[in-house]
């Protein structure tokens, strides 16, 4: 069948000069949007620009140039079906063979660095992919290219075909056509997965331009040989460490401010009076009371050894009663949204003591980063929470009330624990923590010796583990320890194992279905 009408629509302008010349001599009819009419005319080409073909101009600056049925109804009607013929004759409208588009460049507009979401979306083609979809639907009739290195094998397949291509052919570029526009849209589906949908920001640029202020040198760093500072984020968190005030007591550390960090980014996640006591950047106490004297009690019974020195936080004021109370324990940091004024002044009986206040406020950081040789490692927090609704028993034994809420607060403790993380829990009370061990299996044992050494009984106890059990011998070590219900993840190859070992030793069994790896 040969060609006797073309569209040429192209943003990328390569070699169509030249193709458009010998369409032309071939005696084709070229009809051109607004760009291209304009370069092919210029080249004294005779082109007829889509909006005079339509009768209709372009409008919304471009935004409608070539959606219009003149021209859709020309590609998609099927020359075998007498009724289309009569249908697109009756409309005035003649059959377009040959569809020449290339798309607006957003691969290329989204890979520049000053690049807006408004660049981006302008760059997204909707009346190109539309054409190309159309003449590849319609391959028994139309030939469509979508690429400039294919235009002189379109040549010669007209030449050879006296100004017809070849089925087959057709079909090929039909083929490269639906990979084009599927190519194309799965770019534009990337880009706008990255975009944060609340800031409407792209997540991840390409130029990652960091802005923080120095709050204070800091007298060394990890270790007394090396040096360091603090910094604050210019983005405003009023909720977070690096907007404390502190009250009374030596300056603060570089360990005392990270240490610091763990606990209140652990103590801003519970709705409930809470205390969390915190040791080389691992919860070594966690729990939730009535009153935040009564969780401070419990958190410290947990691990007294190691709460020796360690950084308490708490959500709500600190009174004189609880600041009585931590006076008798060697603490290196108080931080709490508030301490009374009685409170105050117990504290300042001890003078080293350093005594922090931030408001509480729910506020994360927009990025995690992490410094990687040349290089760095950007991530979005671990801001997920589950609630009860997504938890899934998979163990013939149901869980009771006690035992859900005993798992959604392991489950919560967990998170902020270094993985491997195992966290035995009971009545809102950590009773033994398992952390940053290479295997969860030790993690487990860690965790059940602790409690044994702080005089704790885990019978009975929940027991969290940040990820999956990989095999049936970490879950045999918290049941054989006193575990009654185990949360977990889930998603292992050998789930089927462990859930068959939870049903054996008559426990309950939650998943999660999200994982907590904290490193
Ligand atoms: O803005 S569009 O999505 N709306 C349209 O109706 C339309 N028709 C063709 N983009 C449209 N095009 C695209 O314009 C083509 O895919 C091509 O990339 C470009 C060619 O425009 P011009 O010929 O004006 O340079």
């Amino acid at each position: 069948m040969t060609i006797k009408q073309a569209l040429i629509s192209v943003s990328d302008k390569t070699g169509i000069v030249e193709l458009a010349t010998t369409l032309h001599q071939f005696g084709i009819h070229i009809i051109s949007s607004g760009g291209t009419a304009k370069l092919l005319q210029e080249a004294g080409i005779a082109v007829t620009e889509v909006s005079e073909y339509t009768n209709f101009p372009e409008m919304l600056d471009g935004r409608v140039k070539t959606l219009h049925p003149k021209i859709h109804a020309g590609i998609l009607a099927r020359m075998d079906l007498p009724e289309h013929n009569q249908a697109i004759q009756n409309a005035g409208i003649s059959p377009i063979e040959l569809v020449i588009v290339n798309l607006y460049p957003f691969v290329e507009t989204i890979a520049r660095a000053d690049c807006t979401l408004e660049d981006a979306i302008e760059n997204i083609d909707i009346g190109g992919p539309t054409l190309i979809r159309a003449a590849a639907k319609n391959y028994q009739h139309v030939t469509v290219i979508v690429d400039p290195e294919d235009y002189p094998i379109l040549l010669t397949e007209m030449e050879s075909g006296n100004g017809a291509v070849a089925l087959t052919h057709r079909f090929q570029f039909a083929q490269k056509a639906f990979s084009h526009t599927a190519r194309y849209d799965s770019a534009i589906s990337h880009y706008l997965t990255a975009i944060d949908s609340n800031q409407q920001q792209q997540l991840f640029p390409d130029h990652l331009n960091l802005n923080f202020n120095i709050i204070q040198s800091l007298r060394y760093g990890e270790n007394p040989h090396q040096q360091a500072a603090f910094y604050r984020d210019a983005i405003n968190l009023p909720g977070s460490l690096a907007n404390y005030t502190q009250l009374q007591g030596k300056e603060l550390s570089y360990n005392n401010i990270a240490d610091t960090d763990a606990a209140w980014e652990c103590i801003k996640t519970f709705n409930q009076p809470a205390c969390v006591i915190i040791k080389h950047a691992n919860p070594c106490g966690v729990a939730i009371a009535d009153t935040p004297l009564a969780a401070y009690k419990l958190a410290f019974a947990t691990d007294p050894t190691s709460a020796f020195g360690g950084i308490i936080a708490f959500n709500r004021s600190v009174d004189a009663e609880l600041a009585e109370a931590i006076s008798k324990q060697f603490v290196e940091v108080i931080i709490a949204p508030e301490i009374s004024l009685e409170a105050s002044s117990i504290l300042s009986q001890k003078p080293n003591i350093r005594v922090l206040t931030v408001p509480l406020q729910m506020q994360t950081n927009h990025y995690e980063l992490k410094r990687v040789g040349g290089g760095l490692l950007v991530q979005t927090p671990d801001s997920l929470n589950i609630t009860e609704n997504q938890l899934k028993v998979v163990s013939k034994a149901q869980p009771t009330r006690q035992q859900i809420e005993d798992c959604l607060f392991a489950w919560r403790v967990a998170k902020f624990v270094k993985s491997n993380a195992i966290v035995f829990c009971a009545q809102g009370q950590t009773l033994g923590i398992g952390a940053g061990q290479m295997s969860r299996i030790d993690s487990a044992r860690i965790a059940s010796i602790k409690a044994s050494q702080a005089g704790l009984s885990l019978m009975d106890s929940a027991v969290a583990s940040d990820a999956f059990f990989p095999f049936r011998d970490g879950l045999d070590v918290v049941v054989q320890a006193g575990a009654r219900v185990v949360i977990q993840p889930g998603g292992s190859i050998r789930d089927e194992e462990v859930i068959k070992a939870a049903d054996e030793h008559g426990i309950v069994m939650i998943f999660t279905g999200v994982r907590h790896f904290r490193h």
